[in-house]
C-alpha cells in the first residue's frame, strides 16, 4: 500500500567543513532553526552530527545530550542520532551515541570503501548497536550503502529478532564513492531485494551530490520514502551551491505532492516507523 512519503532531514552530516559550505548549520542555534523551520516546510525527522566550537565532527557526549533534549523542546521532530560519525570515529563513541537517549540512530550494516577513506562497520560492532538499540527501545534506521549490506541484515534479524518498534525501516545512501550507484536500475534492484526482509519493511532513499534528483524520483515512485539535506548534497543545481537544508527539504516536499504522496506528519511518521509518541 503506498502512504505519504517520509521527509528525513540531513542538515549537517560529518564531511563537508564550514569553510566550504558556510551554509551548513554547525552551531546548536543553527541546527534548532534549520530543525524548527525544516518541521514547518514538511520533515518528520532530522538525522543529526553535531559539531564542536570549530565546526569540526564531535560525538561529545555533553552535546549530543543537549541536542536531543533541545531538539525535544522546540520541535516534535523524530530525533535521530548518527552512530556513523565521522570514518575517523572510534567504535566505543559511535556505542555511546545511544547513551544520549535519541528515538532513533542509525545502524550502518557493512563496512565499504567511502571516498578515499574506509567507514568501518565491523559485523561484532552492528550486533552491538542492534542489540543495545534493542534494549532501550531505540529504534534503528538500517543505513544500506550497498546492496550486500540488506543480505547483512537478514542475517541480523534472523539472529538477533526484529529491531525495538518491531518495524524494519532501511535508508538506501546511493552514489558514495565506494558504495552502490545512485542511479533508478539500483534502486529498483534495492527495492526487490527487501522482499527478503520482514513483511512491512519500509525504505527510504538518498542519493550522494548529482544522484540526489534521480535517487528522489525513483524512490517515489517505487514507493519509498526520502532523506535529503545538506550532509548528501551541497549544489541544488549545476553551478548553483544549495542555499540551506530548507531548500532542499521544499523541493522534496513539492516532488512528493507531485506524486500525490504528500508529507508524513510526525505523528504519522511515528506510527509507521513505531516510535513512540514525544513525551512532552
Ligand atoms: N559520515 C559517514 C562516515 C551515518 O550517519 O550513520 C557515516 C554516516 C552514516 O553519515
Ligand atoms: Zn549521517
Amino acid at each position: 500500500m503506498t502512504t505519504g512519503t517520509l521527509i528525513t532531514v540531513a542538515p549537517t552530516g560529518a564531511e563537508s567543513t564550514k569553510a566550504e559550505v558556510p551554509a551548513l548549520p554547525v552551531t546548536l542555534d543553527e541546527l534548532l532553526l534549520t530543525a524548527k523551520e525544516c518541521e514547518a516546510l514538511g520533515a518528520a525527522v532530522i538525522h543529526v552530527h553535531l559539531r564542536d566550537d570549530e565546526a569540526k565532527p564531535t560525538l561529545d557526549q555533553g552535546r549530543l545530550r543537549e541536542t536531543v533534549a533541545a531538539l525535544r523542546g522546540s520541535t516534535d521532530l523524530i530525533v535521530q542520532l548518527s552512530s556513523g560519525g565521522a570514518v575517523t570515529d572510534p567504535e566505543a563513541d559511535r556505542l555511546a551515541v545511544l547513551d544520549a537517549g535519541p528515538d532513533m540512530a542509525s545502524c550502518t550494516m557493512g563496512t565499504l570503501n567511502f571516498g578515499d577513506d574506509v567507514f568501518l562497520n565491523r559485523w561484532d560492532f552492528i550486533v552491538d548497536l542492534h542489540t543495545r538499540m534493542q534494549e532501550r527501545g531505540i529504534v534503528p534506521e538500517y543505513e544500506i550503502f550497498d546492496l550486500g549490506h540488506l543480505t547483512a541484515l537478514q542475517r541480523l534479524l534472523g539472529r538477533y529478532g526484529l529491531p525495538a518498534g518491531g518495524h524494519v525501516h532501511v535508508d538506501f545512501v546511493m552514489g558514495v564513492p565506494g558504495g552502490m550507484p545512485g542511479t533508478t536500475s539500483t534502486l529498483v534492484s534495492a527495492h526487490q531485494a527487501l522482499r527478503d526482509l520482514p513483511e512491512g519493511t519500509t525504505f527510504a532513499a538518498t542519493g550522494i551530490g548529482r544522484s540526489t534528483i534521480p535517487v528522489m524520483l525513483a524512490s517515489l515512485s517505487a514507493g519509498g520514502h526520502l532523506r535529503v539535506g545538506m550532509e548528501d548534497t551541497v549544489t541544488y543545481a549545476k553551478g548553483r551551491p544549495v542555499e540551506s537544508n530548507m531548500q532542499l527539504v521544499a523541493r522534496a516536499v513539492g516532488f512528493a505532492q507531485l506524486a500525490q504522496r504528500p508529507p508524513l506528519t510526525t505523528a504519522e511518521a511515528r506510527g509507521l516507523l513505531g516510535v513512540p509518541a514525544a513525551a512532552r
